[in-house]
């Protein structure tokens, strides 16, 4: 009996924190028409670059060394003083990054850390006057993206390590941290966002991480959501928050995961919504720069993420975490430039496609553009077939991607056959072209 009155408060348990939401009073949100089309274009392009970048990367040691490290922030903060990304060189970047194949980036301009990599008014401990360097790195970015036709997006952290006005560590007592000036740090991101907004020309997402650090935090997304909405009604608002979406938002994002997916162990019971979908991932295991990292992911296995993901209608944002002299590291460049070409031959089977067409199969997915559909064979079965199954449509041609081998199938009540002989060798993916009447 004991076991079983354990197993029942475990269990209201998980339900309570899968059900968890932002549980303050959000406005009614009705995206405007230029917001529609830019989730659209958002989704069209399917492949963007995260970039990680901040005073961290001297440590070589990820993203949240401060804290790993426990680096009080008094000595953490002087890495500004050596702060001097020389080499970086905004060009370079999109340059990597469009021949990848990856139509935008999305930068942090701050993240947990404090560092505003950005020229700002709202705090002092930012790249131009807190670093040997001087300048803003986004700036230059936000001219580069706009020459090369990349969309520009902004990473901006809600949690921040060193602020009083945060109160990092602080006890929530009915939505605001205890003894800290909550007025005072929604007022600061305010600041922040305007300037984000108004000086570096059209931005296309805010994508908000940290809300996971205060969940019971009354954040005043009524007011930051609407003040973006208000500034730039086409920049989508993203929130890494991993919950279900909150009204206001455009996009849902998933860390280290699929949409309804939760391998990575961040999607605990989230649903997946009809708003555009996002993953992001790592090229290797941190985010920032990691010098003795070598988890390195291999160019098939992101072509296989930016190909299943698409397959459940989203998008990849692919993380590189630049060195501290401003360069991306050269094993990133290696991947990408092959992943590259990959997107040069195949890419019009991952961009502008819509997926969701069949649950996740064992062989891959399919994506597919009005009449035309992608089947994707990413491990070949073992068997000179593979099934799709709960497929009604009536196909009326399959030929190789390349089109010079006919394919033979066989449709049933359950689905379709699709035979694999002959069909031009490729180890990353296999691709079927279907035409459906
Ligand atoms: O803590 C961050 C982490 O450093 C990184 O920015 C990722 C990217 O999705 N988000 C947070 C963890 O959820």
């Amino acid at each position: 009996m004991r076991k079983l009155i354990l197993l029942a408060v475990f269990s209201i348990t998980i339900l309570a924190t899968h059900a968890q939401q932002y549980s303050y009073p959000m406005r009614e949100y009705t995206p405007t028409a230029e917001n529609l089309e830019a989730r659209k274009e958002f989704q069209d392009m399917r492949f963007g670059m995260f970039i990680h970048w901040g005073v961290y990367s001297i440590l070589g040691d990820g993203e949240w060394v401060m804290l790993n490290q426990k680096i009080p922030f008094n000595t953490y903060k002087r890495l500004a003083d050596f702060f001097n990304p020389l080499e970086f060189n905004a060009k370079e970047w999109v340059q990597i990054a469009k021949s990848a194949g990856m139509k935008y980036i999305t930068i942090t301009s701050r993240h947990h850390d404090s560092f505003s990599m950005f020229d700002t008014e709202a705090s002092d401990y930012n790249i131009v006057d807190a670093t040997p360097y001087g300048k803003d790195p986004l700036k230059e970015l936000a001219e580069e993206c706009k020459k090369e036709g990349i969309k520009l997006n902004f990473y901006y952290s809600l949690l921040d390590w060193a602020r009083d006005d945060y109160g990092f560590g602080k006890k929530i007592v009915d939505g605001v941290p205890e003894d800290t000036d909550w007025d005072s740090y929604i007022a600061f991101m305010k600041a922040q966002l305007t300037e984000l907004l108004t000086n570096y020309g059209e931005i296309g997402c805010i994508w908000f991480d940290g809300h996971w650090d205060r969940k019971t935090a009354d954040w005043r997304y009524d007011e930051i959501y609407a003040l973006i909405h208000e500034l730039s009604p086409k920049t989508l608002i993203a929130n890494n928050h991993h919950l279900t979406p909150i009204p206001g938002e455009d996009i849902q994002t998933f860390e280290r995961d699929l949409p309804g997916e939760n391998k990575g162990g961040y999607s605990h019971g989230v649903q997946v919504s009809e708003l555009p979908l996002e993953s992001c991932a790592t090229m290797a295991k941190f985010w920032g720069f990691g010098l003795n990292d070598k988890n390195f992911k291999s160019t098939e296995a992101i072509i296989h993420f930016l190909v299943k993901a698409a397959g459940k209608n989203g998008n990849l944002l692919l993380n590189v975490g630049p060195m501290p002299n401003g360069k991306i590291q050269p094993e990133f460049i290696e991947t990408l430039k092959e992943v590259g070409d990959w997107t040069s031959t195949y890419g019009e089977t991952v961009y502008g496609t819509q997926g969701n067409l069949i649950s996740s199969q064992d062989w891959g997915t399919i994506t597919a553009k009005g009449k035309e559909l992608f089947v994707h064979i990413l491990e070949t079965p073992g068997l000179p077939y593979i099934f799709i199954p709960e497929f009604n449509e009536k196909i009326t041609s399959a030929y190789s991607f390349d089109g010079n081998v006919k394919v033979k199938y066989k449709q049933v009540e359950e689905g379709v056959f699709i035979f694999t002989e002959g069909i031009p060798a490729n180890s990353v993916d296999q691709i079927v072209k279907l035409t459906i009447k």
